[in-house]
């Protein structure tokens, strides 16, 4: 049997360098292979766990299906659908609530981290999101998900779920326990301001990530400040455990270049970071800008993009009916 593949972005706004090669690249691959299944969802419910603007929302989630498509997803090969339009998500997520523990969810550090110092202000889906993410997977028996590095302890989290829902009900293998697939290098982009925050698209300074709708200026500007530290370039990859700016660029242009970490620092050995920067720059314009152009053209067409999420949702929502079904049944509903 193939595999089956699900994941999932947040039609947030902003997608970035981060999203792209932490995630949406290894799509591109997996949805190539032969004999797999994917499945993209824009997960908009898990996107309203922070406050979000209708008008704007509306748009990013056009946006991130766009996004999915330019990055070379075919939307007639793949089902492409956002999660508010599939209704077993939300309820899928309530019968799980009940199988997670508490004490499961307070290990979880995204909440801690998107939620600060002041946790009893955040709302109680930011701290039910992995819940919600376990139902997103196990609805379509995924075998195998790709994420960024940054979710692999949500993925661990769907697992115990999945396992104790087959233990309590005696329903061994209902739910399939899916494989995280991280890649090994480069699978957390680091902020460009400062090389131990990841990327992310909530961070207020827009020059801390290059967004996949950026310009060409805009991307060599924001390489030209990025932070770096006052040594030349590193000689050897051990110099970069104690630089993590440095760190982080080289990483950047490795995945880019699809080289590794070696090579790139070999390449570059003892120069000035300025000349290095050029070169990032040039190799960000060269794979990124394309794709920008690629984004703007298809979000001319909204009628393409929003039919693309109707036949999409029409598709998942067979799968998806006819698991909440069993689930009913096996609960005793
Ligand atoms: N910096 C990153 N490096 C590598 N992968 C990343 N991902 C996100 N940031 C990085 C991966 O992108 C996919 C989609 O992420 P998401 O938008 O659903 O959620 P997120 O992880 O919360 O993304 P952000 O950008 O950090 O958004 P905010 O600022 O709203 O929290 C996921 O597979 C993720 O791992």
């Amino acid at each position: 049997m193939g595999k089956k593949i699900f994941s999932g972005v947040q039609p947030t706004g902003n997608l970035h360098l981060g999203n792209y090669l932490g995630a949406i690249k290894n799509f591109v691959d997996l949805s190539n292979e032969n004999d797999t299944e994917c499945i993209f969802c824009v997960v908009d419910l898990h996107a309203i766990t922070v406050n979000q603007d209708p008008k704007e929302f509306r748009n990013n989630i056009r946006e991130t299906v766009a996004t999915f498509i330019a990055s070379g997803i075919d939307p007639k090969k793949n089902i492409i659908f956002n999660q508010s339009q599939v209704s077993a998500h939300s309820e899928a997520a309530w019968i799980l609530g009940c199988i997670a523990r508490m004490g499961w969810l307070n290990r979880m550090t995204q909440f801690k981290e998107k939620a600060g110092k002041d946790k009893e202000k955040a709302s109680i889906g930011l701290y039910s999101y992995p819940v919600l993410m376990a139902a997103d997977i196990l609805l379509y028996d995924a075998t195998h998900v790709p994420v960024g590095d940054d979710q692999k302890q949500h993925l661990e989290l769907c697992r115990d779920i999945a396992q104790k829902f087959n233990n309590d009900f005696k329903v061994e293998n209902f739910f399939v326990t899916p494989e995280p697939l991280i890649q090994k290098e480069f699978s957390r982009i680091m902020s460009l301001k400062d090389g131990t925050k990841k990327m992310s698209k909530s961070e207020i300074s827009d020059l801390s990530r290059i967004n996949l709708s950026d310009t060409q200026d805009q991307i060599i500007n924001k390489i030209k400040k990025a932070k770096t530290d006052p040594l030349p370039m590193p000689i050897n990859v051990k110099d970069l455990d104690k630089r993590p700016e440095a760190k982080n660029l080289l990483g950047i242009y490795s995945s880019l270049k699809k080289i590794n970490l070696e090579k790139s620092v070999k390449e570059f050995s003892g120069k000035n970071f300025s000349e290095f920067k050029e070169n990032l720059a040039q190799v960000l314009v060269d794979k990124i800008f394309p794709l920008s152009l690629e984004i703007k053209k298809l979000l001319d067409d909204k009628v393409y993009l929003d039919q693309i999420l109707v036949e999409g949702a029409q598709k998942a929502n067979d799968k998806a009916s006819k698991k909440i079904k069993e689930i009913h049944k096996i609960i005793g509903f």
